[in-house]
């Protein structure tokens, strides 16, 4: 039973791989993903300088997920390059994903330009959904920046690259911005990233329990799934076939992975669960899936990936 896949007609031995933020900051975190059963990884999204990001506590774990407003620490752009440059060198077959975002039209072609000229021979993941930077709205909520982007991004880059973006909530969203994305060549969207400015409340001290922005921030993890699911799904039936998608959120069991790949997701990737158990959880959820598919009698997942029916 394979739960092997392919994306961006790249080949990966498994579906499942680190959401961009999680276990992903530095080679060391990087090198944790690439040793377990991970198809492979994507990088913290790098920025053209490096960010300390807000300050502590960011990131804070609950019962059923979590709240972060981390504020998109990273160690820039260069370090990225250079550090999956080192990792293309030791598996000269693997492909890797490299996550970026600029805080404008220019900053992302100025990335989108350095990934061109370097020695990165994987995809990228555009990010057009940080909730967390204090002052700056997300890109993902504003259409037509988003088309605008896509059209400065692809007259720069013509490598691999899809789009991670925020959950949607209507329908005619999902109408409007597939419209925008079936115009441009990407390779896949990944959808969703947190559900932006949750607010999570300590009920004993009265107290919200993260620092930044009065203690508002993302929420990942359980509360999250049926949102996931919806924008993963919605996704699918509008898109050009041409366009894949990943599929994240919600994800803590291999029949979360399942339902994702039943509502259209070629991929998925793990944020608040891998968080929690670290890159074991890799080797639990594929074990599942299969588990899953023996009992279904399911062998690819291709037997079933956006095969969801519906009632009608
Ligand atoms: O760093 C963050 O605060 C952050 C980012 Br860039 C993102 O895309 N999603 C998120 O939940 N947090």
């Amino acid at each position: 039973i394979s739960t092997a896949t392919k994306l961006a007609n790249r080949s990966f031995s498994n579906c499942m791989m680190n959401a961009a933020g999680v276990w992903c900051m530095d080679e060391a975190e990087l090198t944790a993903i690439d040793d377990s059963a991970a198809g492979t990884f994507v990088t913290k999204s790098g920025t053209l300088v490096s960010r300390p990001g807000n300050p502590e506590p960011r990131y804070y774990e609950t019962a059923l997920g979590s709240i972060n407003s981390m504020g998109l620490p990273n160690h820039g752009i260069d370090y990225y390059l250079d550090v999956v440059a080192a990792f293309q060198k030791k598996n000269p077959g693997k492909t890797y994903f490299l996550s970026c975002t600029g805080f404008s039209i220019e900053q992302d072609q100025t990335l989108l330009r350095k990934i061109k000229d370097s020695e990165f021979n994987g995809i990228v993941e555009l990010n057009l959904s940080c909730p967390n930077v204090p002052g700056k709205p997300q890109i993902g909520y504003d259409f037509e920046t988003v088309d605008q982007i896509l059209a400065a991004v692809f007259a720069e880059y013509d490598g691999p690259l899809g789009v991670k973006l925020p959950p949607y909530f209507d329908l005619v969203h999902f109408d409007q911005m597939a419209v925008i994305l079936n115009k441009y060549p990407l390779a896949y969207i990944n959808s969703i990233n947190s559900i932006g400015n949750g607010l999570y409340i300590d009920d004993e001290k009265e107290e919200v329990v993260i620092k930044p922005k009065n203690g508002f921030g993302g929420i990942g993890g359980e509360y999250v799934k049926p949102t996931a699911l919806a924008n993963v799904h919605a996704f699918y039936q509008r898109l050009k076939p041409e366009i894949q998608i990943i599929g994240t959120g919600g994800i803590t069991s291999g029949r979360d992975v399942f339902e994702h790949i039943l509502c259209g997701a070629s991929m998925v990737q793990v944020g608040t669960e891998l968080a929690k158990e670290g890159p074991q959880v890799f080797e639990r959820l594929t074990k599942e899936l299969q588990d899953i598919m023996a009992a279904k009698g399911y062998t690819t997942l291709a037997d079933f990936r956006g095969k969801l029916r519906h009632q009608d």
